[in-house]
């Protein structure tokens, strides 16, 4: 006779294999193989696979309560349970598990509703949104969900998204108990577009799919960050959705009234400064770091990324200050801060649609070392290459001056080349020079296209040239948007002269 021993699921660990237990639990997931039989079990504590190798699972599916006697047993990195005796539980000992599992449940679902990394009213006034976000982040993960964190490909997405994920991974290797699990259940892609494009849907919806043989046919959680909140997301968010994923959209981007309605009716959660009354100048990587803490108190390592983000996306507000300070604090200077954020571009450009989990994670900060060599190799050759292109973009731009205000205009076909840096850094890095003399704006035309830099000095922003231009132009198919001082517009080339017209007069009436 065999004599068991009664354990909690999360006490087999490496030490009890080649052991004899007894446990009791709900059944969460049924693998579809026919031999060997496997069931994932959880009590609440943990979980685990029971693996039956003489068809005992059989009768057993999803939802079932059962005891499984078997021995502890190691597969792959994971611990496994291979089954002697299978028994269903039923009545009250059954209603006791479950009520057990509940209250565990219940609690790993709680956030941490404290201080937020700075003070800030703004912040405290957006608290609820922060709360109702991180609880619906935390409930999925905690329930077994897989994780997909869609991010804008630049710094301050790059910050956003690695914030999350510092706090979600070690939520996930706890609720699933293994290494393996941060690879299963977890993504991370990067988007070249500012914007949720179809094909990156189509990607992942495919890759969804594909991981239902490893995963379950479970929805999935789509944090979508630093970018989303535009109507130009809207179709994939509604296909995601389609396709059974939750969405979460925690971004600083302005959109229109209407296309605000638009992805707050089909988004589950959609975080924004601009719902509050507030600016792009609480960044992503700010609003991530935020409710990365919430989701997990005990997150690491991300002091750092709102005050870098901020650096990248030229934020000025109070928020960016405490944000430098808690950097500084962790041993980052501003001047440091913005080498980083120059060489986590160009890095990040290089890295396409790649996750790239480790080297990512190093160059923001899990390697410290490795940060700092990439800092000293990488950045006097980016510094020297940006030079070189905004002095050749400047010596071929247009320049324009009328009733005394001044614009730059230049062809991005003439001059800027093919690979990094990409016309909308130049023409940033132009307008960054030219704006301490007094232009009013930098523009970097293309066909059917136009890249604004727009100066604080002046009260014209993208969304209402947008509106001009579309009211202007209404079969010109005027698209596309950014913050209130930098975005791009695209239209049909058949109105690129008049279009450019209406731009030039917008600055310099
Ligand atoms: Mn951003």
């Amino acid at each position: 006779m065999i004599r068991m021993i009664k354990k909690e699921i999360k006490e087999l660990n490496n030490s009890e294999i080649g052991n004899e237990v007894a446990i009791m639990g709900k059944v969460i997931r049924k693998a579809p193989l026919k031999k060997p039989q496997i069931v994932t079990l959880s009590d609440g504590t943990s979980s685990i696979d029971v693996v039956s190798f003489s068809n005992n699972l059989e009768e057993i599916g999803e939802g079932d309560f059962i005891k499984a006697v078997g021995m502890v047993k190691e597969n792959k990195g994971n611990i496994e349970l291979k089954e002697k005796k299978i028994e269903e539980i039923k009545g009250d000992e059954r209603d006791k598990i479950e009520k057990k599992i509940n209250k565990i449940k219940k609690k790993e679902r709680r956030i941490n509703k404290g201080d937020f990394l700075i003070e800030s009213e703004k912040l405290e006034a957006m608290r609820e949104g922060f709360e109702k976000c991180a609880s619906e982040i935390k409930r999925m993960i905690m329930e077994g969900h897989p994780v997909l964190v869609r991010h804008h490909a630049d710094c301050d997405g790059y910050c956003a998204a690695m914030s999350l994920e510092r706090a979600i991974l070690p939520l996930i290797e706890s609720k699933h108990r293994s290494k393996i699990s941060a690879l299963r259940y977890y993504r991370r892609a990067p988007s070249r577009t500012p914007f949720y494009d179809y094909s990156d849907a189509v990607r992942d919806i495919t890759m969804i799919n594909r991981d239902k043989d490893r995963v379950g046919d479970k929805e999935t959680l789509l944090i979508i960050t630093d970018m989303g909140s535009s109507a130009q997301s809207l179709l994939s968010i509604k296909k995601a959705k389609l396709y059974g994923c939750k969405i979460v959209i925690i971004d600083h981007h302005a959109a229109s009234e209407e296309e605000d309605k638009a992805i707050k009716e089909i988004a589950d959660i959609h975080l924004n400064p601009h719902t509050y009354g507030f600016d792009s100048n609480l960044t992503a990587g700010m609003l991530g770091a935020e409710v990365a803490r919430m989701i997990n108190k005990k997150v690491g390592n991300i002091e750092l990324l709102p005050g870098l983000s901020g650096i990248a996306d030229r934020s000025e507000c109070e928020e960016m200050d405490r944000y430098l300070q808690l950097a500084k604090a962790d041993g980052y200077d501003e001047e440091y801060l913005r080498k980083l954020a120059m060489v986590i571009d160009f890095e990040t450009y290089h890295m396409r649609y790649m996750e790239s989990r480790e080297m990512t994670a190093d160059l923001l900060g899990k390697n410290r070392e490795r940060q700092d060599e990439m800092v000293k190799i990488v950045y006097p050759e980016l510094e020297k290459m940006m030079e070189e292109h905004t002095e050749s973009a400047i010596h071929y731009m247009q320049e324009i001056e009328k009733n005394g205000n001044k614009i730059g205009i230049i062809n991005i076909k003439e001059a800027s080349s093919i690979g990094y840096p990409g016309a909308g850094k130049i023409v940033g890095s132009v307008f960054s020079k030219l704006s301490e003399k007094g232009f009013l704006s930098v523009l970097g035309e293309g066909d059917g296209s136009v890249i604004f830099r727009i100066s604080h000095n002046t009260d014209v922003t993208l969304s209402k040239i947008m509106n001009k231009l579309k009211r202007e132009f209404p079969f010109a198919m005027i698209s596309g948007g950014g913050h209130d001082k930098a975005g791009t517009i695209r239209f049909l080339s058949a109105e690129q002269s008049k279009i450019r017209d209406a731009n030039i007069d917008e600055f310099t009436r």
